[in-house]
C-alpha cells in the first residue's frame, strides 16, 4: 500500500514537473558579443526568462551562430525560432517601410533618429505583423560614416571603388556614388578588405573598432549619414501562446531594453571613435564639397523611396515632420 502510494506520488511529481518545464526559446542575433545590441539582447533574454516564472527559457545565439543573418526574418516568421534580432534595413525588399532605416541624411543625430523611429514605428509594426512577427524593441547603432584606404575630399575620390553594402538601400547608395556595391556580412569584413573584395564601407565606429579596421584601412570620414537600428521580434503565434502575465512582462522588459539602447548609443559612439583614432586611423570631418554631393544623393533616395510606397512613406515622413 505504502509502496503504491509512493509510486503514485512520484508519478504525480514527475507529471507536474513536466507540465511546468520551461519552453526552450531560441533567440538568434546577427552580431558579436562586443556590440551594444548583443549585450542588451543577453540582458533582455535573462530578464524575460526570470519574469516568465518558468514558462520560457530563452537562449541567445549571438554572431549569427545559429542562423545566418539574412535567414533570421524567415526563421522567426515560420516559428523555427521564437525570437530574433534583425538589422531593419535588410528587410528593405520585403516592404519599403523598412527602408526608413537606411536613407542617407534623413536623420543624422540621435534625437532625430528617435523621432524618425517614432514616426516609422506604426508602419513597421504593421508590416511585421503581416509577416507573423511581433515587434518587441529596437536598438540604434552609432551614426554611419565612411571608411577608406585613402583620404576622401570629394565624391569623385570614391569613383570606381568596391563599396560594402549591407542592405538594398546601401546597394542603391553605392550605385549613386559611382561605386560598385558588394554585400559583405560583418564577420567577413576584415578578409574582404585584405583580399580586395571591398575598398570602402559605410558603417558605425563600433563595427570598425570591433573588426580592427586599422589592420586594413586608414581613414574614417565622419559623414554621420544615417542612424540605423536592429529590431527584436517574436514569432506572433508563439508570443500569443504565452500567459497574459508573461506577454506583459516581455513588453515591459522590451521597453526597458529600448530605452537602454537610446541612452547608451552616444557614449558607445564616442568610445569607439576614440578607439579608431587611438589605433592610428585618421578620423576627420568631411569637406563641405563631399557632404553636399552626398546630400544630393540622399534627396534622390528619399524621392525614390516615396515613389515605391507613396502612402506608407508619406505617413512616415509627415509624422516625422519632413
Ligand atoms: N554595423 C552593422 C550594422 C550597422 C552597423 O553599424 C553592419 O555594419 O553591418
Amino acid at each position: 500500500m505504502l509502496k503504491k502510494f509512493a509510486y503514485t506520488a512520484l508519478l504525480a511529481t514527475s507529471l507536474a514537473a513536466t507540465s511546468v518545464q520551461a519552453a526552450k526559446w531560441n533567440m538568434p542575433t546577427p552580431y558579436g558579443d562586443a556590440n551594444l545590441p548583443t549585450k542588451i539582447a543577453y540582458a533582455f533574454a535573462e530578464e524575460i526568462t526570470a519574469a516568465s516564472n518558468g514558462e520560457i527559457e530563452v537562449t541567445v545565439h549571438s554572431g549569427a551562430s545559429l542562423i545566418k543573418h539574412p535567414e533570421i526574418p524567415r526563421a522567426v516568421k515560420t516559428g523555427q525560432v521564437q525570437l530574433g534580432e534583425i538589422f531593419i534595413g535588410i528587410m528593405g525588399n520585403t516592404h519599403p517601410v523598412f527602408k526608413h532605416d537606411n536613407i542617407p541624411f534623413l536623420a543624422t543625430n540621435y534625437e532625430d533618429a528617435e523621432k524618425l523611429w517614432n514616426a516609422a514605428r506604426p508602419e513597421v509594426e504593421k508590416q511585421l505583423e503581416r509577416e507573423g512577427m511581433t515587434l518587441l524593441y529596437t536598438v540604434p547603432w552609432p551614426a554611419q560614416s565612411l571608411y577608406t584606404k585613402k583620404p576622401v575630399a570629394k565624391l569623385e575620390d570614391l569613383q570606381g571603388l568596391k563599396m560594402r553594402a549591407y542592405s538594398p538601400s546601401t546597394s542603391r547608395l553605392a550605385d549613386l556614388m559611382n561605386t560598385t556595391p558588394t554585400t559583405v556580412q560583418v564577420p567577413e569584413i576584415p578578409q574582404a578588405f585584405s583580399t580586395g573584395i571591398i575598398d570602402a564601407m559605410i558603417t558605425s565606429p563600433s563595427t570598425g573598432a570591433n573588426g580592427q579596421a586599422w589592420d586594413y584601412l586608414s581613414h574614417y570620414t565622419d559623414i554621420a549619414a544615417w542612424i540605423p537600428k536592429n529590431v527584436i521580434v517574436a514569432n506572433t503565434r508563439a508570443f500569443k501562446g504565452l500567459s497574459a502575465e508573461t506577454q506583459q512582462a516581455i513588453m515591459d522588459a522590451a521597453a526597458k531594453a529600448e530605452a537602454k539602447g537610446w541612452e547608451g548609443v552616444r557614449a558607445q559612439a564616442k568610445m569607439d571613435t576614440d578607439t579608431l583614432a587611438t589605433n592610428g586611423i585618421q578620423v576627420s570631418a568631411p569637406s563641405a564639397e563631399l557632404m553636399s554631393a552626398l546630400q544630393e544623393i540622399g534627396t534622390v533616395m528619399v524621392d525614390e523611396w516615396k515613389a515605391e510606397a507613396p502612402e506608407e512613406v508619406s505617413a512616415i515622413l509627415s509624422a516625422y515632420g519632413k
